[in-house]
């Protein structure tokens, strides 16, 4: 799929040579070149293979304005870093760094998005207040004349050494020591016509049999006769959000425990920034503005955490008169800078990399945010318990 690959985006101002990077490092022409600025309007892409690294998209966004404010709701820039794995920023070498450029190294740091910064049209020389501007910044920069193919090759082959091989991070198998015991607790809703683990289980399952886990997967019914036939104890107990309040008794309190959704956060998320988006629920006021976000528009509600009940569960808890708005399917909305929080979906139906361009957008325009397995532990105040195996998150909670 398309927007499973890796993205390259190509940012830089207008006429500061997208288009002919893009075009000389394939040797033909992708994208269009003008000496007009603003030819290409939007972000233009196109998957490539780009050797030896392999299958990439290559963006070429609109251009940065000297007048850009990046976090300005107009700017496309948001969108296009949001979703890249990588950028190039193209500079002209006769200029200096204008606002926008410094403000857009300073997001790009924000969401961790590694790049790589070309000064184009060197041919002309460098401006010595360029080099003075990015020394001070700290940032390294190669030289490059697209026009007189200079600097080229060497630029290509950095970026490829520098494009992420994101390893697949771990959902469970680095909470278990190698042949630990875990146990899985699931609710399974008799009445439902719907007998099926969800993908979420069903996922975390596979990765701690594939680690050689031993494995005991049951009803909270058959808890404790789990837990007395053991003759050890279990390195870890994963249960469903809906029974962790009540199982959570029945379990000694040096036995580690958490939830499906957890495991799931982490891993499509950043537990630390969730529980960071938590201490917001404390400070809210009357009149502030909620989003509740839902990446599809049939969101069953694995557990209790519909957006019905976590309004009306915030509204009791407040008691503050709060304005909920609501976003399905789609994109998030362009401009976030008037929520005081956004709580999302646990996003069970989004890839890894689609959620985290969500999470991106969300961080670069400073709202804090939480997902809605982590807001059902907070309701249920089992927070504090089911966060302890993570130790930089339960760090966050202090
Ligand atoms: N002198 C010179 N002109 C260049 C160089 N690279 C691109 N250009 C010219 O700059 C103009 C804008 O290039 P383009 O790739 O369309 O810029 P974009 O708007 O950033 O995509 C075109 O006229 C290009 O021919 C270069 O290294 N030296
Ligand atoms: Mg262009």
């Amino acid at each position: 799929m398309k927007s499973e690959k890796t993205r390259i985006v190509f940012i830089g101002r207008k006429n500061s040579g997208k288009s002919s990077l893009i075009n000389a490092f394939f040797g033909r022409k992708i994208f269009d070149v003008s000496e007009i600025p603003g030819t290409t309007t939007g972000d233009a892409s196109k998957a490539m293979e780009l050797l030896p690294y392999g299958p990439v998209v290559l963006v070429d966004t609109a251009g940065i304005d000297d007048s850009d404010d990046i976090a300005g709701k107009q700017s496309g820039i948001i969108k296009s870093i949001s979703s890249a794995d990588f950028a190039v920023v193209l500079l002209d070498a006769r200029e200096c760094l204008t606002n926008g450029e410094v403000e857009l190294f300073f997001y790009l740091d924000k969401i961790s998005l590694p790049y790589i910064i070309a000064v184009n049209k060197i041919e002309f020389g460098v401006n010595p207040i360029l080099l003075t501007e990015l020394k001070n910044l700290k940032l390294v920069h190669f030289e490059i004349s697209c026009k007189e193919n200079v600097g080229l090759n060497e630029l290509k082959k950095q970026v490829t050494r520098m494009l992420p091989k994101e390893p697949e991070p771990p959902l469970i198998k680095d909470l278990v020591p190698k042949g630990g015991i875990v146990i899985f607790v699931v609710s399974v809703d008799n009445q439902s016509s719907n007998r099926r683990l969800i993908i979420s289980q069903i996922q975390t399952i596979r990765e701690a049999l594939d680690e050689g886990t031993v494995t005991m997967i049951i009803k909270e019914k058959e808890l404790r006769f789990a837990l007395s036939s053991l003759n050890l104890p279990p390195d870890l107990i994963v249960a469903d959000s809906r029974i962790i309040m009540r199982i959570a008794a029945d379990i000694p309190e040096n036995i580690r425990l958490t939830t499906f959704a957890m495991l799931m956060s982490r891993y499509k998320g950043s537990l630390p920034m969730f529980v960071r988006g938590l201490k917001q629920i404390e400070g809210l006021n009357d009149g502030d503005k909620i989003l509740i976000a839902e990446a599809c528009s049939n969101h069953k509600g694995q557990d209790e955490s519909t957006p019905a009940n976590i309004e009306g569960w915030l509204k009791l808890h407040t008691q503050k008169n709060i304005i909920f708005e609501h976003k399905r399917g789609g994109s998030l909305p362009e401009d976030l800078s008037g929520y005081k929080l956004i709580i999302h979906c646990s996003g069970c139906l989004l890839s890894r990399k689609m959620m985290r361009v969500r999470l991106n957008q969300v961080q670069l325009m400073d709202v804090p945010v939480i997902n809605f397995g982590i807001m059902t532990s907070y309701m249920y105040g089992a927070l504090p318990r089911i966060i302890s195996p993570f130790s930089d998150a339960a760090g966050e909670l202090k």
